[in-house]
């Protein structure tokens, strides 16, 4: 399943318990374009989890393990989560266009999506003065977008005009990491992947209702 874009909302469901990420995506399902796993959930369960959300959830499960790794590998991987029902997986845009391309050619045509820049103020360092080649890189390499900050939405604003708009822009970074929402749409993300601002509230499913509502209020 392909990701398709109505609410403009990811939900990270960055937690290591199953049961709190299954309850979480169960009562967000009617705000939710689609749901990221990573490290947390992936460690302290079997890739079974995949299905397992799968059978509580009508949307696209992206993986996010931002593989970062030579091509034989990457390749291997993303078989693996293919075949593990992964909608979508997450790639390091920085190893370069052959572990990219391995990603692509490996992932039998689910949606590969390339970190071109992190949202943490250590990506100003090095991955910053890099976001536009792997943007290029990104969509030359046919994958489906890019990850790019929430926490810089003048930087979203530069991907956006060098990816043009039938690529898609996620962003991380909203919240506790500083963005706003109105920010980072206004900039030009299709989708903001939110965490910690939706996992811990003490009502998810109003929180990410509360989202959803400000997303649709942006004109
Ligand atoms: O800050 P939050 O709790 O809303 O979580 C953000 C999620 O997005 C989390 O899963 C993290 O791994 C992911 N992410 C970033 O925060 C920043 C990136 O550059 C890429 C992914």
């Amino acid at each position: 399943m392909r990701l398709k874009k109505s609410t403009g909302l990811i939900v990270a469901l960055d937690t290591f318990s199953k049961a709190k990420a299954i309850a979480v995506a169960k009562v967000v399902s009617d705000y939710a374009d689609a749901f990221k796993i990573g490290y947390p959930l992936l460690l302290d369960n079997t890739l079974e989890i995949i299905a397992d959300l799968k059978r509580v959830s009508k949307f696209p499960i992206i993986v996010d393990i931002k593989l970062a790794d030579i091509p034989e590998i990457v390749g291997n991987i993303a078989r693996r989560l293919v075949a593990s029902g992964a909608d979508g997986i997450i790639v390091q845009g920085f190893v370069g266009p052959d572990s990219i391309r391995a990603a692509v050619d490996s992932s039998k045509g689910i949606d590969i999506f390339v970190v071109a820049e992190m949202s943490n103020p250590g990506a100003e360092l090095f991955l910053k003065k890099e976001a536009i080649k792997i943007a290029k890189l990104a969509k030359f390499l046919r994958t489906r977008g890019i990850i790019a900050p929430a926490t810089r939405p003048d930087e979203i604003k530069k991907l956006r005009k060098i990816v043009g708009n039938d690529f898609f822009i996620l962003s991380p970074g909203i919240g506790p990491q500083g963005g706003s929402i109105r920010q980072t749409v206004k900039a030009g993300a299709d989708f903001v992947i939110i965490g910690r601002a939706i996992l811990q509230a003490k009502n998810p499913a109003k929180a990410a209702e509360n989202i959803v509502n400000e997303i649709k209020s942006i004109k």
